[in-house]
Order: C-alpha cells, then structure tokens, then sequence
C-alpha cells in the first residue's frame, strides 16, 4: 500500500484512489457533512469530489468568511467546522479566523493546498509557496501536514480530536499538491478509514472540588453565577437551568450566553449588572473567563472580599488573572450534573435582602432605558432602531441573531433579549468586525434557521460581499445595516487642512440594500421605528435574503461603543453625559464612569 506520485501511476488506475478522493472520504467517515471555502490551484477538484459525493460545498467570496461560517458551525454544534483555501494567499486570509476561532474556544479545521514542498523548501520560487505549516502554528491550536496520503486517516482524526477536545479551538490541515497527486489501492485505502471514537470526552471534576464549591455557595449570602460562551457550548442548557432556578441565584449571562436561560428570567441580572458585579460575596463561573470583558476578576468593578469558583475544562484557566478560591476543573456537562446531585446535601439560596436590592435596580433601570428604546426621533439612533428590532425578535424567538459593530452591537446586546440558546453570534473574545456575514452563512446552513444579521456600517465593510453567497444560496437570512455613516459615528471632522472624511467617516447616505438587489435579493430602507419593525417582520417571514439599511442619525453613537476606556488617549470628540448613558454606565462620585463591556 506505498503511495506513489501520478507521474509513477500504473497504467490502469481502476482499483487505485488518489490523495483528494481519499481525503474526501476520511472526512465524511468522520461526519465531516459540510464545507465552506475558496478554490483554484490545488484544491478545485477536492471540491468538486467533495461536493460529488455529498458534502455540502459552501463557495465563498473571501476565506476570512468561509473560516467565519465553519467557526459559527462549530460553536453552534459542538463538532468542528470545516473549511478550505487555496495555498499561500488564501492560506493567509483563512489565518485570521482561524486565530479568533481559537481565542473564542471554538472547534474549526482549516484545510488548506500547498505547493510542491520541495521547491518550496529550497526557496526556488515556487507557485504560491510558502511553508504553511510553519505559518499556521502560532495562530492554530494545532497545525498538521499530510505528506503521504496513506496517513490521510491519521491526520483527519489528530485533526478533529485536537479541534474539540479540551478547549477546543483551530486545526489547520495541510495538504500538499504532491499528497493530492498520490495514489494507492483503493480496496487497501477504504479498508484503513476509521472514525475518530469519542473526540470530545467527558472529564468529571474531582468530586472534592465539587462540595467545595457546594459549601462556599452556601456560606454566601449574595451568590451570583456568570454563564459564558463555553457553558451554551456545553449543550447542558436543562441543568444549568436546573441548578440556578433550583437554588434561586441571580445569573449574569456573557454575551453569547444570552438566551441559554431566557433573557427574562427573573433572575437574570442583564439589568443590574454593576451592582451585582460590586455587591457579589461568591461568584461561581460557568465557561467564562475572567478576562478584559470583566476587568480580570478585579479592581473597583468587583466587590473587593469577593471569592470565585471557577468551572473550566483547561488547567491553565485558573488563577489566569487572579487567586481562584475554588477551582473546579472539568467539563461542565458532567459538573453542573454533580452540583444539580449536591444540592441535597447543601442549602445554597441567595439572601432575600439582596435580590431585592438587585430587583430594586433593575426596575429602574429597565423604565429608563424602556423609555430610551420607545421613543421616537428623526434621523433614528442605536437605541429606538434596536427597540423595533426588539418587538420583532420577541414575537420571533428561534431566529439566529447575529451581530457586529460598536455602539451596534453594545446596545444590540443590552436591547434585544435572546430566549433560546446558542442563538446569538457577535464579535467575541477578540471584538473582531467582519465576522458577521460569515457566521449568518455559517447559522443558517448549519440549523436552516432565520437569521438576522446586524451590522455597523463600517462593520458590514468588511465582509460585505458575502451577502452574494447568501443570495446563491437562497438563506434565510436578513441582512441589517444601521448607518450612522462611520466608525462609531458620522458627524466627526478632518483636523487637518485637507478637506478629506476623517479617518472615521464613512458615507452616510449609502443605500446598502442596494447591494442585495443586485443579486436579486430584497431590499428595504428604513428611516422610522414602524418601518423598521413592519420590515423585519415581512424580511424574516419570507426566509429568503434580504436588506434592511436602516438610516441613523451621523451623531448616535458613542465613540469605541461601551469600551472607549480602552483607548490609550482618553476619548475627544462631540460626547455628552446624556449620550453616554446607558446600561452599563453609573455614576460614581459625580462622574460617569464605564462598567466593563460584556461582548
Ligand atoms: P465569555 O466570553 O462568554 O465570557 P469565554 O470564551 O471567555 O466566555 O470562556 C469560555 C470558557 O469555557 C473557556 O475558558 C473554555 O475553556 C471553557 N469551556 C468551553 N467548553 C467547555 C466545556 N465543555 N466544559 C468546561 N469548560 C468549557
Ligand atoms: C478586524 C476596530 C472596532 S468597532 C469598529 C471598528 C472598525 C466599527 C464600528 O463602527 P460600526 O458601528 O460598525 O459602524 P457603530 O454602530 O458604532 O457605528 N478591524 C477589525 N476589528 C476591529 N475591532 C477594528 C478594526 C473597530
Ligand atoms: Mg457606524
């Protein structure tokens, strides 16, 4: 069964397989049912076999995009997403995700050509050389080459084991040209496939750790729990449900834990999120890291006696950024059964005295951004357009939401409640923009779901093309742009003599739905709250691709959104206390200060 190049091929290939075909087959051996990618030169006939023999192929504009959908396939399915690019220029584009994709914990694998490695190792001037491999390795979990295609099952399993076990993460995949060429019995090649058994095991937490953290919660008296983007990855949504309205902790869901335990839950603290962050005694992790979203676990943010538990799959999570009183480190499907079991031996509640203060703050704070959200202006600003959308995502509960932008996506995020989980996708670990047509791709192939895909203009920027493949493809998605005509806002100026936008300045007059008609999509233009709602309502009825550019006014929003302390200078421009009022803004000592972004 030794490999041989096409060059040395016998005459008669009937029994024989190459290098594509058998690729091909590994991966559909391993449930591998979808692909999204860019071909040319030395991929275009994997496609092609691929799609022939039944793996749904996904041709894409641009492969940060094609990376994006896989990334949102494998958050939303707990099974790597897979995706293909050409060699050193595709290769490249495809690194980027491939990186957030890991940062974000998400299972991906990233198949890329490569160019005859032997002229590319001795520097000859190859075709699109480059030695990908070497290039992949900072920015994957794993990175892999394939040089002889009898290994072919052997690389596909490293490959998925390493994308999903553990934290999961981005797998790059090499194949070179010469392993594509290669040949080998056929009979021989289906004999050696196998499937990968049990990628993603479960590991139980020490049971000890468990009833330490069971005892702390008990000796609290203001318990709060954090949900994050790996507990709605965990695909436990009926206990950890379970074990919060069991004991009746008050929650706080990270973004794209939105939904896992519906938004409006009595005892979600989306609402009152500072003061529960500063008042908490003990707070318990569920898959969220103690990172810059919330200010390392430390600082003025927090209560400074408060104590954590912390339930992560990795190690290495714990003590990342702070002293963890209590580390429980395994999955945490298999934990929270533990924490639901020991709820019997302890009696863990939150204190009467401080959900009431919890509630107190949230009922003002809902009635003042109530009327924020319901009031009407001329242009339309982040707040009345999102509450529009708001009335149509709550009539309209299985519709994925996707979501990328600044102000965009921070008053996205507190304005639209989410009730189902895993059904929101935004710019994650890193706040990356331009991911969001690529994970609306990714939504709706992978479930066949609506989608509504929500943009800053400047974020619509970056991957705006994909609204072609949408179209191919008939999804439902409807595509949303809100234009306030920049980077944060429109109306900022040259400070220069040139005459020329600001470096923030986009146009605001754009007539983005236009983009979608050329493909022979619907487009709709929105400049009033009703017609925001009435078309949202009939875009998501018709499960078809559709645009909504809603017109804003170039002076909403606020620069960098909710995380403007972030910027090295402190902010200049046109900002007044009023405009930066929102959710996660309070009053300390007679200024007004940030609370920490929950991207
Ligand atoms: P968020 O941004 O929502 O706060 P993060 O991405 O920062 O969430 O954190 C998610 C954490 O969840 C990561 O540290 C990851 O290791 C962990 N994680 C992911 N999947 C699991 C799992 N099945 N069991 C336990 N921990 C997990
Ligand atoms: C890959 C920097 C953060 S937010 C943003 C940029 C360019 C756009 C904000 O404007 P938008 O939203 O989308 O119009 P809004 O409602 O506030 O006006 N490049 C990458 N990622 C990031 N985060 C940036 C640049 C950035
Ligand atoms: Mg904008």
């Amino acid at each position: 069964m030794e490999a041989t190049t096409q060059a040395t091929a016998p005459a008669s290939t009937a029994t024989l397989t190459d290098g594509a075909h058998y690729l091909v087959e590994a991966l559909i051996k391993n449930g591998v049912d979808k692909m999204y990618g860019v071909v040319g030169i030395p991929v275009t006939d994997f496609a092609r076999i691929a799609q022939a023999k039944g793996i749904r192929y996904i041709g894409m504009r641009h492969e940060a995009d094609a990376g994006n959908a896989a990334a949102a396939q494998g958050f939303l399915t707990g099974r790597p997403g897979v995706f293909l690019t050409v060699s050193a220029p595709g290769f490249l584009n495809g690194l980027a995700p491939l990186k957030e994709a890991t940062e974000n914990g998400w299972p991906v694998i990233m198949i890329s050509g490569e160019s005859s490695r032997d002229t590319v190792d001795l520097m000859e001037g190859q075709y699109e050389g480059l030695d990908q491999r070497a290039y992949a390795v900072p920015f994957a979990k794993a990175a892999y080459r394939i040089d002889n295609m009898e290994d072919i099952p052997l690389g596909v399993a490293r490959a998925i084991r390493a994308a999903c076990s553990g934290r999961p993460g981005g797998v790059y995949l090499s194949m070179p040209d010469t392993m594509i060429g290669q040949t080998m019995d056929a009979a021989a090649a289906e004999a050696a496939l196998y499937a990968v058994n049990n990628p993603a095991p479960a590991m139980i937490p020490d049971q000890a750790s468990v009833d330490q953290a069971l005892k702390l919660l008990s000796e609290a008296k203001n318990p709060l729990i954090f949900l994050g983007k790996g507990a709605a990855y965990a695909q436990c949504d009926d206990l950890i449900a379970e074990f919060v309205h069991k004991t009746g902790i008050p929650y706080q869901p990270m973004s794209m834990a939105k939904g896992l335990i519906p938004d409006d839950d009595p005892q979600c603290t989306a609402s009152c999120r500072g003061l529960a962050m500063r008042t908490a005694d003990v707070v318990l992790m569920v898959g969220a890291r103690l990172n810059w979203m919330l200010n390392f676990g430390k600082g003025r943010h927090w209560n400074k006696d408060v104590k954590f538990i912390q339930i992560d799959i990795d190690p290495t999570e714990i003590d990342n950024s702070r002293y963890i009183e209590c580390p429980v480190v395994g999955d945490i499907k298999s934990t929270m059964q533990l924490f639901v079991d020991g709820l019997s031996k302890y009696d863990i509640h939150a204190s009467q005295e401080w959900t009431s203060m919890l509630d107190a703050d949230k009922a003002k704070n809902n009635a003042r951004f109530g009327a924020k959200t319901a009031e009407e202006t001329t242009p339309l600003n982040h707040y009345n357009a999102l509450g529009a959308v708001k009335k149509v995502m709550d009539k309209n509960h299985d519709v994925i939401l996707v979501n990328e932008g600044a102000n965009t996506l921070d008053d996205c995020r507190d304005i639209v409640d989410m009730y189902l989980p895993r059904h929101r996708l935004d710019c994650g670990t890193w706040g990356v923009m331009g991911i969001g047509t690529g994970y609306a791709i990714g939504a709706a192939v992978t479930t066949g779901k609506s989608v509504l895909s929500i943009h800053g203009d400047s974020a619509f920027g970056f991957d705006g093309m994909e609204v072609e493949t949408a179209c191919r493809f008939n999804l439902p998605i409807t595509f949303m742009v809100l234009n306030n005509g920049g980077i944060y806002r429109g109306d900022f100026e040259d400070l220069g003599a040139s005459g020329d936008p600001s470096p923030l300045t986009l146009d605001a007059t754009a007539h983005y739905e236009k983009m979608i008609e050329a493909f022979g999509g619907t487009g709709y233009f929105a400049t009033t709250m009703d017609e925001v709602e009435s078309m949202l309502t009939e875009a998501l009825a018709s499960k078809k691709p559709c645009f909504i550019n809603v017109q804003l006014s170039v002076h909403a929003g606020v620069e960098s959104g909710h995380i403007s302390n972030l910027n090295p200078i402190p902010v200049v421009g046109p900002l007044s206390d009023s405009e930066c009022e929102d959710l996660n803004e309070e009053v300390v000592d007679g200024k007004l200060v940030q609370e920490p972004a929950s991207k």
